[in-house]
């Protein structure tokens, strides 16, 4: 059956901004605090969405949650109505507001982990939503992620759904930024490889800096949810120097399409017997382009996000990089990426840059803001039937001036306390889901 590989991106959420809130994440550190520029934000991500739509190949949008996460601060303890709520924690616990108004949501590749169903022993598509207990303001995300996945991926003919992991560090799980997937074809049967920054039981080194966000044993349970067949699960350990280097999730020194292993020598613990094992496990060639600390520093590559680049099969064969266009201002960055696109034993044969640089400077680039999904058709048609997810001329459209009416211009830190942030958010939000008919899915609507 012919299948699909479709990216879901995540669209930015009106109250992006810059918290300085992920530890371990570089460029988010660096611009802590900074001014953001939400308008803008989402209209680079739904150009990029445009650009993959326009080279023929299925795109997907998810839609953001709603912040200010109100909830959160009342669970937290604030009491009164929303605008007093806002105010005394702008006024007691700065930094909590910031976290509850996070619009980290947009990077989908952290949303949830999905094994297609051509290798899942009952032959469905099974997902789930990352619990990402890691860092305070990602781990507000799983329920609401949860329910528009569910919404989304209704039909239970193609799609089970499992609840995000127990909400703990033993089981801390950061979804498809950990998890990369090696085939022939999409269609056919492939090779999930899950990479773990550390184990809550085995001695493993570790990072001496950061803390590695996903667990072994989150990684294992997974891939036995997922039912995965015999043979079709390997887990690799990622480098703890790259975590310290800030390469907080696999896909910021990592990126597979196919038969295509794109990294940095530095990404795994052991890299060497991981190509072996890959090599040994796959019966087709893999191209592994693996770039040397020579060609590229890993500190370079983790400021670029080089390999966080998308790696796209393109409908007429041959692959495809959408690298940020950092990469194209950097010298090592750009003529590796030259040096790859000449070479005629690898598939790839194009390079274009996208300016992600909102995102990007909360650390998050091309593959991280996208969440893919490999449908078959009848999968596909069931997602298309439900809801009005799947991108076209009419809905960027409507997304883009949905945008343009609603989005603030810029947020200084100051700015979130404003209730009228919430209000305009909420008013935001009520559109979209109708114009992605999805029906109420934020706690505001069914109130
Ligand atoms: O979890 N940044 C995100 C970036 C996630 C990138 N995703 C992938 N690599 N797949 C994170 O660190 C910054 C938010 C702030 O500080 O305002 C943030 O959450």
């Amino acid at each position: 059956m012919s299948s699909c590989e479709v990216n879901f991106d995540g669209l930015v959420g009106p109250t992006h901004n810059y918290g300085g809130l992920a530890v371990g994440n570089v460029a988010a550190a660096e611009n802590a605090l900074a001014e953001s520029h939400p308008r803008e934000a989402a209209l680079q991500g739904l150009a990029k969405m445009k650009r993959i739509g326009d080279l023929g190949i299925r795109q997907g949008v998810l839609p953001p949650q709603d912040r200010p996460a109100l909830s959160m601060l009342r669970k937290l303890g604030f009491t009164g109505d929303d605008a007093s709520i806002i105010s005394q924690a702008a006024a007691v616990a700065p930094g909590l507001l910031r976290a509850c108004c996070s619009a980290s949501s947009m990077w989908a590749a952290n949303a949830a982990t999905i094994s297609p169903s051509t290798d899942t022993h009952d032959n469905r598509v099974h997902i789930t939503p990352a619990n990402l207990p890691s860092q305070f303001h990602r781990s507000i995300e799983p329920p609401v992620t949860a329910a528009i996945l569910r919404r989304i991926f209704s039909d239970e003919r193609y799609f089970a759904h499992h609840d995000p992991l127990p909400p703990n560090l033993y089981c801390a799980d950061e979804g498809a930024a950990n998890h990369m997937r090696l085939c022939r074809d999409h269609g056919e049967a492939g090779l999930e490889i899950f990479v773990f920054g550390r184990s809550a039981n085995l001695k493993l080194v570790k990072p001496v800096k950061f803390p590695a966000r996903q667990t072994l044993e989150a990684s294992e349970a997974i891939s036995r949810l997922h039912k995965l067949q015999y043979g079709r699960a390997m887990f690799v350990q990622q480098n703890p120097d790259a975590v310290d280097a800030g390469a907080f999730h696999n896909d910021v020194l990592a990126v597979s399409n196919c038969n295509v292993l794109f990294y940095h020598e530095g990404a795994f613990l052991n890299g060497h017997e991981m190509e072996e094992n890959i090599t040994r496990w796959c019966d087709y060639p893999v191209n592994f382009i693996r770039a040397s600390e020579f060609d590229i520093s890993m500190a370079e590559a983790v400021r670029t996000y080089l390999f966080n680049s998308q790696i796209i099969s393109l409908p007429g064969g041959g692959m495809m990089i959408l690298a940020p266009s950092e990469c194209q201002e950097s010298g090592s960055a750009k003529t590796l990426l030259e040096r790859v696109i000449e070479d005629t034993a690898n598939p790839i044969t194009r390079v274009e840059y996208v300016n992600l640089r909102q995102s990007m400077r909360n650390g998050g680039g091309p593959a991280c803001l996208r969440l893919r999904v490999v449908l078959t058709e009848p999968e596909l048609t069931s997602v298309s039937r439900n809801s009005r997810v799947i991108l076209d001329q009419s809905l960027y459209d409507d997304l883009k001036a949905w945008i343009e009416r609603h989005y603030r211009d810029r947020i200084s830190p100051g700015d979130l306390s404003d209730p009228s942030l919430l209000r305009e958010s909420r008013a935001a939000l009520d559109e979209l889901t109708n114009m992605l008919s999805l029906g109420p899915i934020y706690e505001f609507q069914k109130l």
